[in-house]
This record gives C-alpha cells, sequence and structure tokens, in this order.
C-alpha cells in the first residue's frame, strides 16, 4: 500500500480520511485486504479500472489530434518564380505603380492555381503576396503563407520543396495560360524573418545611378543607435546586365551570438538562404574587406534585431558594373599572376572560371598560391562540395596559408568554382616555370615542389608540408637529437611542449606518473598537491586546486586581495571568477582587449593589423624619429625600458605615438601625440648586465581611449608564466628614419622556456628579474594543428623587475598591486585565455 499512489486517484488528495478508499483503486498490492471485500466488489473494481484507462485513452487521444496533430501551424516560404512571355519595364520597380498592380495580380493568380491543383498545398495555402520583380524576362519575388495541421507540415514542406511538381500540375490544367512561368522556388522563410513578412516600417528600395554610388546606413546613424526588434531591407538594383558591388564602410553590430542581431545579405530579392552570400555581427578590423559581389543586378541586405543593444549600425555603399567580366582564359610566358575575380573583395557566387597556364616548354610548371579564402560556414574542407579551386581532380577549398601545386609539365589546368550561396575573398597566385633538375635556384625544394629558404633545412620545424626539409640532418652543437632523427634547438628541451613530435625532448624533464611537477620543475609526490602545504616552492602545487574563496597566509606567491588577505589560486586577476571576498581580482579589468572581433585575415605574414594591439606606443626623438617602443597601461603612463633613455634622458625630447601601425602613416586621424612630462628609470638599471630595464614614463595630457588606442593589463607580481606559454612580441624594429626599421608594426609569437637550460646556454648572464623567452619566426606557413610554428631558436632575454621602488605611483595607478616587468623596447604580449592581454617588455640586448 503506497499513500502516495493512492493520493493520486483520491478525489479530494487533502482529505486524509478519504485515503483509504482511494487504495481500492489501485491494483491489488495487499491480498488480505482485498480478499476480505468479496467478489462483487472485485468485479465492480475491475469495469472502472478499464472504463478509467479507455476514458484516459480516448481523452489523451483527442488532446493529442486537436492540440498537437490538428493544431495549427503557421508557415511562410519565400520563393520566386520567371515569367518568359513578359517584358520588364521600369515601372514595376516601383510597388505602388499601377503596372506593378497588375502584373502582380496576374502572378498571384498564377501561383494560387498551381498551389490549388496541388493536394498537398491547396488547402492550407492562406495568402501570397508579390513583393518585387526584376528581368529576366521577369522575376517575380513573393511570399506565401499557409496554416497546415502539424501532421500535414511535412508533405507540405515536401510538396513546396519538388519543383518539378509545381510545373507538373500547372500545365495540363491551363491550357492557355496568361502567363508562362517556369522555374518556380520556394524555401521556408527562417521564423524571425516570417513574422514580419507584412511588415513594411523599415523597408528601403534603391536603384543605382550610373557611374554614381549610392550610399545607404542603418536608421539614426551615426548619431543614434539602429532599432530594436528590426526587420530591416533594403532592395538594392541595378540596371539590366549589370552587377552590384556593395561595400561596408562601417559596420557595429551587437557581438556575435546565436540570437543576437545580424546582417544577411542575398544575391535575390527574397530573403531565402539558398541565395545567402554572407551573415555579418559584430564589428570588423578596417582590413577586413567587407565588399560583396552580385552575381545578377539585384541584392538583398536585411537587419534583424533582437530586443536589446544599443550599437551605432552601418554605413554601406554600392554601384553598378557591367556584367562583361568573364574569368579564366589562357596564360602564357615565365612567370603571372591570376585571381578570382574581383580580389579582394568577394567573388561572385554561381561563377565558373579555368585557367589554362602553359609555360615555355622544357620548362615546368607550378602554382603558388598566395592567399587563399575559400571558405563557407559549416562546410567540411576534406570534399569541398561547394566552392573550390580543382587542379587535376584535386579539390581545395577553406582557409589555407600559402601553399604550391606543382606540375611535371610545362601544363597545368586550375579550375574555380562557386556555387550560388556563401562566398569568400578567393585567391591570389602566381605562376612560375621551373627547371626540373633544379627547381629551386638558391634554396631548398620540398619534395612537395615548393621552394624554402636554406636556412630553413634542418632547424627543427618542419617548412615543408611533407617534413622533407627536416629529414637526414646532422645536428649542430646548439641543437638536440629527437629520438625520430629530427634537430631542435636546446632552448626547446624541457619547456613542456612536445617541439620532436615523439615527445622525445620532453621524456626526460617528466616527473613519472605518481609525480607532480612545479612551475619550478621539481617533482612532489601527487597526494602532496592540493594539500594546503606549500610543497613546491613557489605554490604552484596549491595553485588550482578549485578552492575557490579560501584564505591563507601571505606568502610571495600568493595573489594578495585589497582587503589583505591572500589565496593561493594561481593568476586569478581578471579571469571572469571572483576569488577574492571583495572581487578585487575582477577590479580594473578595462584592459588588454582589443576593439576589433572580427580581425581581418593576413594569414602568414608578421604585419599587424590596425587596431591588433592597441597599447603599442611608438617613441620618437626630435630628430631621430623611432627609437623605442612602449606600452599604455593607463590614460597617462607608459612602460619602457630603462636603456632607451641611457643617452636621452630630457622628457623634452621625446614624443608618444599611441594609435599608430604604420610609422608611414603619423597624420592619421586616428593617431594621437603626446609629449613626454617625466622619464623614471628603475634606479638599479644595470647597463653592463641590463639587470632591473625598466621606466615609466608620464604623458603631459591623458590620452583618449579608442578602438586603435587601450591600455594593457599589467600582471600581479605573483603572475606566473609557466614555462611553454606562448606570447607575442610587437615592434617597429630599429631606426625607421634610417631605414633599417620596419614601417608597419610587426609581430611574431614566442614562447617561455626552460629557465634552467636557458641559462646554461648563456652562461649564468640570467638574473632573478628576467626570464628566458624564444622567438619563434620564420614561415609561419608551416604551422601545423598541435605544433608549434618555426623557429630561428634565438632566444630573447626578458628582465622582470620584481620591484616596486620608483614605479609605485603608477602600480596605484594601474592595478592597485604591485607586478613584474620584462622590459625592453618591443613590447611582448601574454594571450589570456579570454583573449586578453597581459603586458611585459622584454630586453633583446643578448642573443
Ligand atoms: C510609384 O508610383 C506611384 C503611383 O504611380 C507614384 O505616385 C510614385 O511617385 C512612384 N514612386 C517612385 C519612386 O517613382
Ligand atoms: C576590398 O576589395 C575591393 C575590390 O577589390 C577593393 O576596392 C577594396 O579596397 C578592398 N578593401 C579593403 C579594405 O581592402
Ligand atoms: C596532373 O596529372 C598528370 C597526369 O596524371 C601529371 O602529368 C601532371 O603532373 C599532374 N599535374 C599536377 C599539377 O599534379
Ligand atoms: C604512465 O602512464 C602512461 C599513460 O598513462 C603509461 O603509458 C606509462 O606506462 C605509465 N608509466 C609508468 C612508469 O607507470
Ligand atoms: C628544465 O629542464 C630541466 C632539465 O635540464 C628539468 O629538470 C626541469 O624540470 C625543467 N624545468 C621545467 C620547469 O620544466
Ligand atoms: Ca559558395
Amino acid at each position: 500500500m503506497e499513500p502516495g499512489g493512492s493520493m493520486k486517484y483520491s478525489a479530494r488528495p487533502q482529505d486524509m480520511n478519504n485515503v483509504e478508499e482511494g487504495v481500492e483503486f489501485l491494483p491489488a498490492m495487499n491480498s488480505k485486504k482485498m480478499e476480505k471485500r468479496g467478489p462483487k466488489r472485485r468485479v465492480v473494481v475491475a469495469i472502472m479500472i478499464v472504463a478509467f484507462l479507455l476514458i484516459s485513452l480516448i481523452i489523451g487521444l483527442l488532446v493529442w489530434h486537436f492540440k498537437y496533430r490538428k493544431a495549427p501551424v503557421q508557415k511562410v516560404f519565400n520563393g520566386h518564380l520567371r515569367v518568359l512571355n513578359w517584358d520588364f519595364i521600369d515601372a514595376y520597380e516601383n510597388s505602388s505603380s499601377p503596372e506593378f498592380t497588375m502584373l502582380a495580380k496576374k502572378v498571384k493568380s498564377t501561383v494560387e492555381e498551381i498551389y490549388r491543383s496541388h493536394p498537398d498545398i491547396g488547402p492550407y495555402h492562406k495568402e501570397t503576396v508579390v513583393t518585387a520583380f526584376s528581368e529576366g524576362s521577369v522575376i517575380a519575388y513573393y511570399w506565401s503563407e499557409f496554416v497546415v495541421p502539424k501532421y500535414r507540415e511535412k508533405d507540405l514542406d515536401r510538396a513546396m520543396a519538388d519543383k518539378q511538381s509545381l510545373i507538373q500540375k500547372l500545365n495540363p490544367r491551363l491550357r492557355n495560360p496568361v502567363l508562362k512561368v517556369e522555374s518556380i522556388v520556394a524555401f521556408p522563410a527562417d521564423p524571425s524573418i516570417a513574422q514580419s513578412s507584412r511588415d513594411n516600417s523599415c523597408l528601403f528600395a534603391l536603384h543605382a545611378k550610373e557611374g554614381e554610388i549610392t550610399s545607404f546606413t542603418t536608421p539614426g546613424f551615426p548619431n543614434s543607435p539602429y532599432p530594436n526588434n528590426a526587420r530591416c531591407y533594403w532592395t538594392l538594383r541595378a540596371d539590366a546586365n549589370s552587377v552590384i558591388s556593395l561595400t561596408f564602410r562601417t559596420l557595429e553590430l551587437e557581438q556575435c551570438t546565436d540570437d543576437g542581431d545580424y546582417i544577411k545579405v542575398y544575391n535575390s530579392l527574397s530573403p531565402v538562404e539558398p541565395h545567402a552570400l554572407v551573415r555579418l555581427c559584430g564589428n570588423y578590423a578596417p582590413s577586413y574587406n567587407l565588399t560583396f559581389l552580385s552575381s545578377q543586378n539585384v541584392m538583398l541586405v536585411t537587419l534583424i534585431t533582437n530586443k536589446e543593444g544599443r550599437f551605432p549600425g552601418f554605413k554601406a555603399e554600392f554601384f553598378q558594373l557591367p556584367k562583361t567580366k568573364v574569368c579564366g582564359g589562357t596564360l602564357k610566358g615565365e612567370s603571372g599572376t591570376f585571381t578570382t575575380p574581383f580580389y579582394p573583395a568577394h567573388y561572385p557566387p554561381a561563377l565558373d572560371c579555368v585557367w589554362n597556364i602553359e609555360v615555355p616548354s622544357k620548362k615546368n610548371v607550378k602554382v603558388r598560391f598566395n592567399m587563399f579564402f575559400v571558405l563557407e560556414p559549416g562546410i567540411p574542407v576534406s570534399s569541398c562540395p561547394k566552392d573550390y579551386v580543382q587542379i587535376n581532380n584535386t579539390r581545395y577549398c577553406g582557409e589555407r596559408s600559402q601553399f604550391v601545386v606543382a606540375s611535371t609539365t610545362n601544363k597545368i589546368e586550375v579550375r574555380f568554382h562557386s556555387d550560388l550561396s556563401y562566398t569568400d575573398t578567393g585567391f591570389s597566385a602566381e605562376y612560375l616555370s621551373y627547371d626540373s633538375s633544379d627547381p629551386c635556384p638558391g634554396k631548398f625544394a620540398c619534395n612537395t615542389g615548393r621552394c624554402i629558404e636554406k636556412s630553413m633545412r634542418c632547424d627543427g620545424w618542419i617548412d615543408c608540408v611533407d617534413g622533407s626539409d627536416e629529414r637526414s640532418c646532422v645536428c649542430t652543437e646548439q641543437q638536440f637529437r629527437c629520438q625520430n632523427g629530427w634537430c631542435k634547438p636546446k632552448f626547446w628541451v624541457c619547456d613542456n611542449v612536445n617541439d620532436c613530435g615523439d615527445d622525445s625532448d620532453e621524456l626526460q624533464c617528466n616527473c613519472g606518473n605518481s609525480s607532480f611537477k612545479c612551475n619550478s620543475g621539481k617533482c612532489i609526490p601527487n597526494t602532496q598537491k592540493c594539500d594546503g602545504k606549500d610543497d613546491c616552492g613557489d605554490g604552484s602545487d596549491e595553485g588550482s586546486c578549485n578552492r575557490a574563496g579560501t584564505t591563507v597566509t601571505c606568502k610571495e606567491y600568493t595573489y594578495k586581495c585589497r582587503s589583505g588577505l591572500c589565496i593561493t589560486k594561481q593568476n586569478p586577476e581578471c579571469d571572469g571568477e571572483k576569488d577574492c571576498e571583495d572581487n578585487s581580482d575582477e577590479d580594473n579589468c578595462n584592459c588588454g582587449i582589443r576593439s576589433f572581433t572580427r580581425k581581418s585575415r593576413i594569414v602568414g605574414g608578421q604585419n599587424s593589423d590596425m587596431g591588433e594591439w592597441p597599447w603599442q606606443v611608438s617613441l620618437h626623438v626630435t630628430g631621430q624619429g623611432h627609437v623605442c617602443g612602449a606600452s599604455l597601461v593607463s590614460e597617462t603612463w607608459l612602460v619602457s625600458a630603462a636603456h632607451c633613455f641611457l643617452e636621452l634622458q630630457d622628457a623634452s625630447q621625446w614624443t608618444a605615438y599611441l594609435g599608430l601601425t604604420d610609422q608611414g602613416n603619423r597624420n592619421d586621424a586616428n593617431v594621437q601625440t603626446r609629449k613626454i612630462k617625466r622619464i623614471i628609470s628603475h634606479p638599479y638599471f644595470n647597463d653592463y648586465t641590463y639587470d632591473y630595464d625598466i621606466a615609466v614614463m608620464e604623458l603631459q595630457s591623458p590620452v583618449t581611449f579608442s578602438s586603435v588606442v587601450q591600455p594593457i593589463c599589467l600582471p600581479d607580481s605573483t603572475h606566473q608564466f609557466p614555462v611553454g606559454k606562448d606570447l607575442w612580441v610587437t615592434g617597429w624594429g630599429a631606426t625607421v628614419e634610417g631605414g633599417s626599421g620596419a614601417s608597419i608594426l610587426q609581430k611574431a609569437e614566442i614562447r617561455v622556456i626552460n629557465q634552467t637550460i636557458c641559462n646554461q646556454l648563456l652562461s649564468g648572464q640570467l638574473t632573478p628579474r628576467m626570464m628566458c623567452v624564444g622567438i619563434l619566426t620564420g614561415g609561419v606557413d608551416a604551422c601545423q594543428v598541435g605544433k608549434r610554428c618555426d623557429s630561428t631558436g634565438s632566444v630573447l632575454l626578458a628582465g622582470v623587475a620584481a620591484s616596486q621602488a620608483p614605479c609605485s605611483a603608477l602600480f596605484l595607478l594601474a592595478r592597485g598591486l604591485a607586478f613584474p616587468y620584462l622590459t625592453h623596447c618591443t613590447a611582448m604580449w601574454l594571450l589570456g585565455s579570454d583573449n586578453r592581454q597581459i603586458g611585459l617588455l622584454i630586453s633583446s640586448k643578448l642573443t
């Protein structure tokens, strides 16, 4: 007997006196009780149970039938069809014109006729509205609304998707149709768009003017944010036999999320997914190419927004150009270049190009793709079913770094295909002739045909995709021999990164299975990890123990909250988790964040993009130009290296440039220029050992933070930089005016290396304020998944100034806490897990 079960069937469950009654409705659980009641009663009980079950079943079925199966579902389809026996006139562009109304009526009745003849469509059709026409002879765009019971929805979808059945049903019925139509296609509308099919409040129709650029913006741009809950449409048209080039000059929307605001551009006048060209959200670096081409004379731009957020929106412009551009062709000669049409703009959809390349006989030909962006969202790059480049039955797609395809003859055929939807910026390629006996004059030839610098042979990094540059190598003094035969710079031994590929460079550094490896490299038994005691000596065994909020006795390595209490978690600052009771670890975290959510795709290059390192400062000396770099840490303070000011300590001779990427563009409107008020070098700075190589500078007036001027985060003095951690170094190099430095801000990936080994290799030059980091330079295009990029194996020494002496004013300003610095003229950044950048400065005195 279960009181709980009985309650379910009791008429008045709240009345405890009736509980016993209710029990009788249950199947026999207590046989003794049942026997007492006699056979008659038993029959009654049985009948009641059966009746009850039957009624429940019927009710259930009815509910299911009416509420679910029969429940009407509203569906909207967007479609278009071609009218063959009709000519386009300009008045059809104006949906208020009598001509438009007349033709729309005819199209509407034709569509309705087609629907009527189809048993899966006809009964559910509610309304069809013709929204636009375009040339060819006439293409009509419309949406159709249906109300269909749930259980018939699939049949409707199937019937609407079947173009063939729509056409065939039409012809026998209408013997003398007024309109001869074909190519009827319709697609279920995006539900967010479907709701608004009748809302014309944010609808704009624009026609390109011959030889002119037409601009348009989101409502209110740039003075007020675009509206919430908006469904905006811009129909763009050009003359017949033209195509449209559309460019977003500025674009700033809500961050990209599944239900966030977005723009979609269609190669059609109706918002159907199979003709979508791109979906845009967030904001894009200025160098990100936002130019899109249509394949015909119409385009549709839609803006869909959700209920919250305030963002500026976009400013766009478009113009028409003749549709004559053909792609592909025959290319002859020793060498040359070719690109997808309109490169670096997005190539048009529905395109096929064939290049037949032929170099002089006796020579062989190879094609080098320098830029390659043929990526479609969610499309596997293994099979390339949509857009692709094809050479000799091999298809290439996706986003690829530089690659070469070599032929064993003097001819090669390159095909390019783009389908109806989603385009990318395409490729830029060159073809070269080569001697089969000496394919890479002065260089090393990979087995794949690629030529690489000779210095990249046996340098420990795979530059040839097939690794042929690292085979049969003899290791030098400075190199470590991996078990697989590769030679790696000794600096990479014991840095927690599997550089050899077979882990042999890390084998003798591991602690064994039942031991924990401290950040210092020391091994302790696993049982001593997270036991509340600092067994490593640097706190690393007590670091990530998930004891948030627990405070401990303050030590050198513990993080001190503003309250004065200490916690053991490593690097708790600005990691998005509240670790201090007073949340002081998450205070002042408006730093280290880049403004552009979508970077440009300068793949493989060392040039930085505008706004990529908004805290990078260029320090100029009057009459000398760029001399040193610095980092912005607050509105008025910079951090730089003390050795920069050895010869010139007079603050008035120095000028700081902020928001600068190209030294040649110092007059750009985004660049801010400031004079220096004072320079404070570390009093212990030693210009022989470069110990304490740090200085701070105060600006005469505060800078204004912008998309290209932002402060870097300062790490806490207890911040750990684990061996193997990857970082970025940026800078302009030496004096630009002198001609040797780079004009565009350079970047390189580096990593923290094993301090013990580094100090051995540098015969003991490291001081406790320094940190060894290695530069990973060279052909970045050889980066492989799960592997590090190439490296020359050169080493920089980073000076860590743990002292708090003259910089206390700055510490208070910036983070409220002391911190270690690494100093030099090129800045170095730690790429945090959430993409937040923590700044350091490094010294490059030693090699
Ligand atoms: C569209 O047609 C209507 C009615 O003929 C006319 O009043 C209106 O000015 C036209 N609009 C344009 C942009 O031509
Ligand atoms: C994008 O490509 C178009 C067409 O080639 C070009 O005119 C434009 O300058 C490019 N924009 C950027 C930002 O590179
Ligand atoms: C294409 O195939 C032919 C014959 O199989 C071969 O001779 C030629 O070298 C190949 N070209 C490329 C680029 O692979
Ligand atoms: C340590 O663990 C790895 C994999 O977990 C195993 O292959 C190896 O044999 C173990 N070594 C020892 C000494 O137990
Ligand atoms: C550095 O290398 C030595 C071997 O020379 C190794 O014992 C130590 O654990 C390494 N340090 C780290 C932090 O991995
Ligand atoms: Ca495509």
